[in-house]
């Protein structure tokens, strides 16, 4: 199997589809199967290379659900899509919801915790011959906003992320099967974040990076837009700004919005 940032071109998208009723960005809007299916057969259509579906919320304050619920909500969305013929990710960090959704068809383990918060994970992916996707997050949802502090917050999201590559390594994940991504909004401030989003090219050395910006509470911040629906224009602007730093997949909300502003890109640099 080619390496990760071979199968999936330099901009890729990775549309976001939560199964949830209250993620921060798009709550309650697809719970049902139907309506998720939906939405996940649309973001494919308007040009996303993944679909990523989660069923347990990481907005900040999110309490953990119960495995059998978060199951539940996952999986036959997972095996409709699989069945057509999308490639889908799993946004879990739980061996028995990841090992569900590889079986069902998904193809890529997207985990916030970065296998700190179920360890049998990275067996599974392994087992599996999947793709992982590696976030940092300092803290956990339910408190990581509560104050975040750093000393040098480029230096140790980047220290945090080789460690967590190597660990995932040595349980017997393939290194090129590995996306690693720097967790925009977990246990972050705004500087933080814009930080982070400068270093890209020097964390892009660590391996493919994934990059969730998208509707983002900093993208509020910067805009005075309060309602996450609201920050399309900033989000794509942001996402340009990721692809230009050597993000290699986005992960959004707004497919289409983000696919025309990619193609104008890669027109203007010569690579389209
Ligand atoms: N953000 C959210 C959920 N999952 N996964 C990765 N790898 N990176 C992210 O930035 C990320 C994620 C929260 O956003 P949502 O509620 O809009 O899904």
């Amino acid at each position: 199997m080619a390496p990760l940032s071979q199968r999936y071109a330099r901009g890729a998208l990775v549309g976001v589809l939560n199964v949830t009723p209250d993620s921060f960005s798009d709550g309650g809007e697809y719970a049902g199967l139907e309506a998720a299916v939906a939405h996940g057969r649309r973001l494919a259509g308007e040009g996303a290379a993944i679909v990523d579906v989660g069923g347990e919320s990481t907005r900040p304050g999110a309490e953990p659900v119960p495995a059998e619920l978060e199951l539940a909500r996952v999986l036959p969305v997972i095996e409709v899509l699989a069945a057509d013929g999308i490639a889908v990710s799993i946004d879990t960090s739980r061996a028995v919801v990841a090992e569900a959704a590889l079986a069902a068809g998904a193809v890529l383990v997207n985990d916030v915790t970065a296998l700190r918060r179920d360890p049998g994970l990275a067996a599974v992916v392994a087992g599996a011959g999947a793709d992982l996707c590696l976030m940092h997050m300092l803290g956990e949802p339910r408190t990581m906003q509560d104050d975040p502090r750093y000393d040098d917050v480029v230096g140790e999201v980047e220290s945090f992320l080789a460690e967590r590559a190597d660990a995932a390594v040595a349980a017997g994940v393939a290194r090129e099967r590995i996306a690693l991504d720097p967790g925009i909004g977990f246990g972050k401030t705004l500087a933080h974040n814009l930080a982070l989003l400068r270093a890209l090219p020097r964390l892009a050395r660590l391996g493919p990076l994934l990059l969730g910006v998208s509707r983002k509470r900093f993208l509020g911040t910067l805009t005075g837009r309060e309602i996450a629906a609201d920050r399309v224009a900033a989000s794509v602007a942001a996402a340009l700004y990721c692809y230009r730093g050597g993000a290699h997949l986005l992960r959004v909300h707004d497919v289409g919005a983000t696919a025309d502003a990619l193609a104008v890109e890669r027109a203007l640099e010569g690579a389209a």
